[in-house]
């Protein structure tokens, strides 16, 4: 296949973020009512504020803006998940980061499959949160091998984008009909099926060991169980979710309000309770039942931040959750959020605090001034910005983060999640043993960002 022929890897991610998109908001009526909610408040923002409004259509437009970041599956096993590392890498996209959840009561352990270039990332940052599930953690032996053997039994990916997987690795892409016909083919592993898999008596036993593994091994797929658009003010839209008739969860996820905002906030409606029909006792006809699974997202991303300050964040989270544990059910919400703001108020919020400090990444650049006037060989920075020759802008998080994936994780998991439901296991992170299962080591966020960094410093100074 000639070079010219070959459709870039971020046209192909975009393809199938849009359709993933599409499918979702067909089978999820409630997620189109979310992304309504959202265009909305975000044209709101828009309107008070002229300045970013110019800003952001520069960067794609309102349609931009809004459009889907993420999406998460569940996985049953290391070869699916092998797989699936396979075809996103037909879309530019790579592991980045271990998240263990077993720490949260959550059998699961994850990557983010994402674009990892600047320039992938601007054209479309559409990632996917991946998890595996861990039936080593399930203590009941008997039902761990028939879940194994269930998940053994089942073919998550069609033969069409097997083929075209392979076809891609081995030419090193795919034309433009084939791109087409791998976002149709791929788009099937993550449709919903309202049959289950397995008869309603092992669902039920599947789903008292946890609810979670009832939710992987009972589907002949993994559904794409939520997406996630970008607001401009995710304090408005948790507020105004419950006058469009959806119920949010109980508070938002991540760091509290600021000026300068950063890491992940993100909160969701809560998981509906959906129509499936199971096999029956004999196994010959069918019953009716439902499952808790499908819910949609929001999210607002600020800058990301050092190891230094990722642990400054770690501990005030920690400080505040301490001070007040979330209910499930909402009932001290205003207390939580209100000693969230109070513990992180010595984390500095202004970008040239964030820098000092060194708790955040920058990407630095030359101005106006800067461009007419290269420096001379030996400025160092801090001169240079000092001088309005060289500007500073935060670099933008791209990852998740565990505490905030368990509160997603655990409020979605089906009408009585909450404290009381919690089923705990012993936490074991075990980033080896899911390295070997994907394939491939994943990659460590913190050298990412601090690549951008180093190499935008490196420009600034390079004298000309
Ligand atoms: C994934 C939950 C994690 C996020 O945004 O933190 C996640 C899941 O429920 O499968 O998507
Ligand atoms: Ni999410």
């Amino acid at each position: 296949m000639s070079v010219q022929t070959i459709t870039s890897p971020d046209a192909i991610r975009t393809l199938f973020s849009t359709a993933m998109s599409e499918m979702y908001r067909t089978e999820v009526p409630a997620y189109q009512t979310l992304v309504e909610l959202v265009e909305d408040v975000n044209r709101a923002v828009l309107a008070a504020d002229p300045a970013e409004r110019h800003r952001l259509e520069a960067a794609g437009g309102l349609a931009r803006i809004t459009e889907e970041r993420h999406g998460a599956i569940r996985l049953g096993t290391a070869a699916e998940l092998s797989t699936m590392r396979r075809l996103f890498a037909v879309m530019g996209m790579e592991p980045v980061g271990y998240y263990d959840l077993s720490e949260a009561g959550v059998p699961v352990h994850s990557t983010a499959f994402r674009p990892v270039t600047d320039e992938a990332l601007s054209r479309n940052p559409f990632r996917v949160f991946t998890s595996l599930l861990r039936l080593d953690l399930i203590a009941d032996a008997a039902l761990r091998r028939e879940a194994e053997q269930v998940l053994a039994a089942r073919s998550i990916f069609t033969a069409g984008c097997l083929a075209l997987i392979e076809k891609a690795e081995a030419d090193g892409g795919l034309n433009e009909e084939d791109a087409g016909r791998f976002v149709a083919e791929a788009l099937e592993t993550f449709r919903w099926h309202s049959r289950a898999n397995v008869p309603l008596a092992l669902y039920n036993r599947l789903h008292d060991a946890h609810r979670l593994i009832a939710d992987v091994v009972s589907f002949k797929g993994p559904h794409i169980n939520h997406l996630t658009p970008r607001t401009l003010d995710i304090d408005a839209v948790q507020r105004l979710m419950p006058e469009k008739g959806i119920a949010p969860k109980a508070v938002v996820e991540g760091p509290p309000t600021r000026r300068c905002p950063i890491l992940l906030r993100q909160t969701s409606f809560k998981a509906l309770s959906e129509p499936v029909d199971f096999r029956d006792g004999d196994g010959e006809g069918w019953c009716s039942g439902v499952h808790t699974a499908r819910f949609g997202e929001i999210e607002q991303r600020g800058i990301a931040l050092t190891p230094k300050g990722r642990a400054l964040y770690d501990r005030l989270l920690q400080d505040s959750r301490r001070l007040v544990a979330p209910a499930a059910d909402g009932s001290n919400a205003a207390q939580y959020m209100a000693a969230l703001q109070e513990v992180f108020a010595p984390f500095p919020d202004s970008w040239d605090g964030i820098r000092r400090q060194g708790l955040g990444y920058f990407v630095y650049s030359p101005t106006e001034a800067g461009r007419r006037n290269p420096p001379a060989p030996g400025t160092d920075l801090e001169t240079l910005i000092g001088s309005g020759l060289v500007r500073f802008d935060p670099v933008v998080y791209e990852d998740f983060l565990p505490v905030s994936a368990a509160g997603i994780f655990q409020s979605n998991l089906g009408d009585h999640a909450g404290d009381e439901a919690r089923q705990d296991f012993t936490a074991s992170p075990n980033q080896q043993r899911f390295e070997a299962d994907l394939g491939a080591p994943v990659l460590n966020p913190f050298d990412l960002y601090a690549e951008v960094e180093r190499a935008s410093i490196a420009a600034c100074l390079a004298a000309k």
